[in-house]
């Protein structure tokens, strides 16, 4: 049963996590737990100052180190007193490595972490040598901080979690737990409003065909989406002659 401590300016984002869907499932089973923890508490003199301008110049603030250390080690400390040993640290940031699902199925099997959110133009780097062990990022794109980042990881990890899906096998069949995009999916009517159809071979009933359907039209959709999936499991030897065979009638 991992459990997170998030050290965020911005508490407010994880709040919701525990009201909606299958994250606030995974909450109250147990299955996951969560505390999150503001530097501004722990930052010093009467104006709590968690910021200042960076040396050598240019825009924004930098993250002062000390109140970030300050809340690591109170959210170290309570793990400990918990029981667990220390986590490791994660700083999302956008110069991390992007975040996977392996990744994912990683956190869900661990003890969790110490999830470090960044604001404003980033963290003093000397917090970062002393105390991050990793570094995770969302993407290519420009969030303002790390609490979105954080977010998507603890979203993705609760849906792993035993007795949190109302299917094991949903968790099991998904895209990219297997590294390729999902099917198309439909439900009734079989005919709708349009005129539109559902494939003959789903209403069929023959189990066989209807998976060799499903995986046939993954394989063509992720070959024309994300040729570099393909690619990757073709060098990981994850591919079948079948599958090879159905990718060569797909162009
Ligand atoms: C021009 C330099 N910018 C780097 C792209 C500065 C900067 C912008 C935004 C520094 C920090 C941020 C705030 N973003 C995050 O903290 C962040 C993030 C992101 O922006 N994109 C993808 N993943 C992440 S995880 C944390």
């Amino acid at each position: 049963m991992p459990r997170f401590d998030v050290l965020s300016l911005f508490d407010g984002y994880f709040a919701p996590l525990r009201e909606h869907g299958i994250c606030r499932r995974a909450f109250d089973s147990g299955a996951m737990q969560l505390q999150v923890w503001n530097p501004r508490d722990y930052a010093s003199g009467v104006h709590r100052c968690v910021d200042d301008r960076p040396y050598g110049g240019g825009p924004g603030m930098v993250m002062l180190a000390e109140p970030l250390e300050r809340a690591l080690d109170a959210a170290q400390r309570a793990r400990r007193n918990a029981g667990l040993v220390t986590a490791p640290v994660v700083l999302f940031s956008p110069a991390g490595a992007p975040l996977r699902q392996t990744d994912v199925q990683r956190w869900a099997d661990s003890d969790g972490a110490v999830l470090v959110c960044g604001r404003y133009e980033g963290v003093d780097q000397r917090f970062i040598e002393r105390s991050v062990d990793c570094e995770i990022s969302l993407g290519d794109y420009v969030l303002s901080g790390g609490e979105i980042a954080a977010l998507a990881l603890l979203d993705a990890v609760a849906r792993l979690l035993p007795g949190v899906l109302h299917s094991a096998e949903s968790a099991q069949q998904d895209s990219f737990s297997d590294g390729l995009l999902d099917c198309p999916h439909y439900t009734r009517p079989p005919r709708d409003a349009h005129g539109a159809e559902v494939p003959a071979v789903l209403l069929g009933g023959d189990h066989a065909r209807i998976a060799r359907w499903r995986r046939d039209r993954m394989l063509r959709l992720t070959l024309q989406r994300r040729p570099e999936l393909i690619a990757a499991l073709r060098a990981a030897h994850r591919l079948s002659a079948r599958d090879e065979a159905a990718l060569s009638a797909a162009d």
